[in-house]
């Protein structure tokens, strides 16, 4: 690991009360005492002057100094406090750097806080995640992350595979015996286990990157279905043109908006036809790319025409676990012909069925506020919890099939590397990098 000592302005660029820079690494105590012509002592709080090469008074302000291994990166940090203001920060900058120190890179902070055990991957995520937090939930779920709650139930988790790993092991060191020693043994009641608890904290982990990420809601169907006037509807002004000509939207139109408090990305698409026009076929290829990545789909039908062949064959290209169905224009059809119609049932010319899509789409996240046990999660926590889920699944039936423990120690294996990717203890420099990189500077 690179001993450079590292620097950045840890407040927000902006004239403000006071602005803090922070040093990290194996000269900041030595180029602080220069800046300052003084000695520092550990863990106090001292007012300093901070001086130009030219013994010229930069700025004054508070210097905190923390010796390793007791600091945020574990290694010698300083902190200057000085006012805030962007010429006079930079200035405060360029001086340290003069001193020895180099910029920091995006995260490098908290990279070194992960390098030196100080934090997991999942805590050192949730800093960045507390940081922009978009909502009280998300800010107290960060917390909890950061604080390790995720963490701990990962860790307990991999700790009930290790010990699987190590029964089924020890069975084939007693090759002969195997067929008795695992037979007799409550390992498909472990296993089942094990699942459970995997499936637990997917469903968790799903919710705290919900709350983080926001869902992505698409919204699809056929030309003139009422996609882009419920898009205006839950957004609460008219971000779509509206016309009652097939074809209106073509470009993918984007809002950011809370359903009671869950945040949602809604995202508007071109009416799915079969089209001649090369604007609107590039339109609908668009749809289906944003169709395709989303969490839920809103696939809108037109109650005054009736599910069509047309609408068939959109619902087929859908993945029924996302999908909910919404009949819309309810204003248009009478009582009778609502009968008919068993699904959602909505109109934005007068508000009927809203209220309940929406119930729907929140029922499993609304209580962020009260739950206390949500952590923040990330996409890439949920996709390994998946790999890892169907890994020991594999395991499971693997092992009702052949009764064999070498195959599924395999399975076990694969299951615990991936868990470990979400806490960091196997993941690659290259997703490390990515990962810090997308930190801001001076975290
Ligand atoms: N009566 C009634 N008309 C509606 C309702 N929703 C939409 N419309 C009308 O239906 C027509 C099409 O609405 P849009 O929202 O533009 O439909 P779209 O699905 O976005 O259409 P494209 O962008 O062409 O794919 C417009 O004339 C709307 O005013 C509704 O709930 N009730
Ligand atoms: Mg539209």
């Amino acid at each position: 690991m690179s001993q450079d000592t590292i620097a950045a302005i840890a407040t927000p660029p902006g004239a403000g009360g006071i602005g803090i820079i922070r040093l990290s690494g194996n000269k900041a105590l030595s180029i602080t005492e220069t800046l300052t012509k003084s000695t520092l002592k550990v863990s106090s709080t001292h007012f300093r002057k901070f001086y130009d090469a030219d013994d010229q008074q930069l700025d004054h302000g508070i210097v905190l100094y923390f010796k390793s291994p007791h600091s945020f990166t574990g290694e010698d940090v300083v902190e200057l406090q000085g006012h805030g203001g962007v010429v006079l920060q930079d200035m405060l900058l360029s001086r340290v750097c003069e001193l020895g120190a180099r910029l920091a890179h995006a995260g490098e902070f908290s990279e070194r806080a992960f390098h030196n055990d100080k934090l997991d991957l999942t805590q050192a995520e949730a800093i960045a995640d507390l940081i922009e937090s978009g909502s009280q939930a998300a800010a107290r779920a960060a917390m909890r992350s950061l604080q390790g709650v995720f963490s701990h139930q990962i860790h307990t988790l991999v700790e009930s595979i290790i010990n699987l790993r190590a029964y089924v092991e020890a069975a084939l060191d007693f090759a002969e015996e195997e067929i008795d020693f695992l037979a007799e043994s409550d390992i498909q009641l472990k296993i089942q286990e094990i699942i459970d608890s995997n499936l637990y904290i997917l469903t968790e982990a799903e919710k705290g990157r919900i709350l983080n990420e926001g869902m992505t809601l698409a919204i699809a169907g056929r030309p003139n279905a009422g996609k882009s006037s419920l898009l205006n509807y839950l957004a609460g002004y008219d971000a779509a043109i509206v016309t009652d000509i097939e074809g209106t939207t073509r470009d993918v139109i984007r809002e950011h908006i809370a359903l009671k408090g869950v945040p949602v990305k809604i995202i508007d698409t071109a009416g799915l036809r079969d089209s001649t026009d090369p604007i609107e076929q590039e339109g609908i290829k668009r749809a289906w790319h944003e169709i395709e990545k989303a969490d839920v789909v809103l696939l809108l039908i037109d109650a005054s025409k009736g599910y069509s062949a047309e609408d068939e064959k959109i619902e087929a290209r859908l993945s029924e676990a996302h999908l909910l169905r919404l009949y819309t224009k309810s204003d248009l059809i009478n009582a009778k012909q609502k009968k008919t119609i068993t699904e959602c049932l909505i109109s934005t010319k007068n508000g009927e069925g809203i209220d309940d899509v929406i119930e729907l789409l929140t029922k499993n996240y609304a209580d962020y506020n009260q739950n206390q046990s949500t952590f923040i999660a990330r996409k890439r926590h949920v996709e390994a919890l998946k790999a890892s889920l169907t890994s020991l699944h594999h395991a499971k039936s693997i092992f009702e099939q052949t009764q064999s423990g070498e195959l599924m120690a395999e399975d076990l294996r694969f299951s615990q590397q991936a868990l470990n990717q979400i806490t960091g203890e196997f993941t690659t420099e290259d997703l490390l990098g990515k990962i810090f990189s997308s930190f801001c500077v001076g975290k």
